[in-house]
């Protein structure tokens, strides 16, 4: 069984609407029963008296036999149109497939108008930027076709842990007042005659939540002003964000190690062409668990290896290749400088220049970020204070300070970057339907 039939038999569909059946439900029809299929139609070969169309559906494909006054109809339909097959399930000599389709009736449901901008057979190849201008019919290749159901595989994998585990899905608001993360790479916009912004991260809002639902996740699109043009950057992106209370970042990481593992796991079962073994994301350290590396570790790792680096420098792109050269698979680096994280992240008592962070890296990519918060209202402040921003902006986010907050820890996802590892795509846009970046605003 294929990657594309497991993944439709965990959906239990054996049964159709109307009489229509779906491709991979034709094998288990009774020869001679009348169906119907609908799709659009991939390849036609036409041998004179008889014609073989190949129809193709989200879950598979299917040949129908066209003979007499039907085919001739079918030769006039150009390929890619969107068609309606009806007919008799009956043996065939091809050796893909089950059963074939004896067509008596061809309906067309949309005709597709040639020359397309795009071949979705991907026989002939086209520039990302050309299939993104025509992303719906760019979907039609099967390639893409299945990365956008892993990704609705593995968001579903996610949140059945996170539930499991008493975290409750909520919605922040997107159109928000003030900064989350601080003042740079925000898009501004008009409210009514006030300024208003597109939320960043749903952090203070996130945190604020823990005080009366304690654990929450959010699965949402945030946005940031990002210049520059990378494979890894949109200026819309998909985060799935938790906060707990009473947990620190240690325990977040657990959170986080179960949450990959169980995406993996789930994938690889219902996508075994697609997903790579948990060896090679995992290394040798499927048992053990994620690696947990201090900052402090990694820099010595990394001027062993000929960088020249001082605590609190950032870890650029190329140092965060040489670490993936090392650590081959998922990692953590935990414990940064103080000076390099946001203020709402908390010191490491008696260190005050390392903060109770971490980031989940897989190669030089960062996937994660996340750490145990500073709750006490007047260390926020004060914390605010240094990094230059308001404490007069966040005011409303400090009061809820004052009502009782628990201690509390959490992180986002960058649900596109674990896409991206998770189906080998090298570009971020090859995982999102419509990316967002400095040049692209449409479709
Ligand atoms: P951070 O800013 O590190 O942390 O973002 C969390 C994760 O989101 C992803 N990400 C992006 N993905 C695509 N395009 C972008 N422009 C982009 N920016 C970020 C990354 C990153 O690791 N509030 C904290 C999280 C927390 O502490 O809970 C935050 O937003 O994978």
């Amino acid at each position: 069984m294929n990657s594309w039939s497991r993944y439709q038999k965990s959906k239990k569909l054996s049964k159709c609407e109307n009489e229509r059946i779906f491709a991979i439900c034709l094998g288990e029809q009774p020869l001679g029963k009348k169906i119907s299929v609908a799709g659009w139609i991939v390849d036609f070969s036409d041998i004179g008296k008889i014609g073989f169309v190949k129809v193709r559906d989200v879950t598979g494909t299917v040949q129908g036999v066209v003979t007499g006054d039907v085919l001739a109809r079918t030769r006039e339909i150009p390929r890619q149109s969107s068609v309606l097959i009806k007919g008799i399930v009956s043996k065939t000599k091809a050796k893909d497939l089950p059963v074939e389709i004896a067509v008596d009736d061809v309906i067309v449901n949309g005709k597709a108008v040639h020359p397309l901008p795009i071949d979705p057979t991907g026989r002939i190849e086209s520039s990302m930027d050309k299939r993104l201008d025509c992303r719906a019919l760019d979907l039609r290749n099967e390639h893409v076709l299945t990365i956008f159901k892993i990704r609705s595989e593995a968001v579903n994998v996610i949140r059945n842990v996170l539930r499991s585990k008493m975290f409750i899905e909520v919605n922040t608001p997107k159109i928000i007042g003030s900064a989350t993360e601080g003042g740079a790479n925000l898009f501004e916009l008009d409210y009514f005659k006030r300024k208003a912004y597109l939320a960043q991260s749903p952090q203070l809002y996130k945190e604020e939540l823990t005080l009366g639902l304690e654990r929450v996740f959010e699965v949402g699109p945030y946005f940031r002003a990002e210049p520059s043009h990378t494979v890894r950057h949109l200026s819309e992106f998909i985060s799935i964000d938790l906060e707990a209370a009473y947990l620190d970042y240690n325990e977040i990481m657990d959170i986080v190690d179960e949450l990959i593992m169980s995406t993996i796991e789930s994938l690889r079962t219902l996508f075994p062409v697609n997903i790579k073994s948990t060896n090679h994301y995992y290394g040798n350290s499927i048992e053990s668990g994620i690696p947990r590396l201090s900052y402090e570790e990694c820099l010595n790792e990394l001027n062993r290896s000929g960088e020249h680096l001082e605590f609190g420098d950032d870890l650029s792109d190329a140092a965060l290749r040489t670490l993936g050269t090392i650590h081959n698979g998922f990692y953590f680096i935990k414990d940064w400088p103080t000076k390099l994280k946001p203020f709402y992240i908390q010191e490491h008592e008696g260190r005050k220049d390392l903060s109770k962070s971490f980031d989940l890296q897989f190669g030089y990519l960062e996937l994660i970020s996340g750490g145990t918060r500073e709750h006490d209202p007047n260390n926020l402040r004060n914390k605010l204070i240094e990094q230059g921003l308001s404490t007069e902006s966040f005011s409303h986010h400090l009061r809820a300070f004052d009502w009782g907050m628990p201690p509390h820890s959490g992180c986002g996802i960058g649900f596109d970057r674990l896409m991206m590892v998770l189906t080998s795509s090298d570009n971020i846009r090859e995982v999102v339907l419509f990316p967002r970046d400095s040049d692209r605003l449409t479709p």
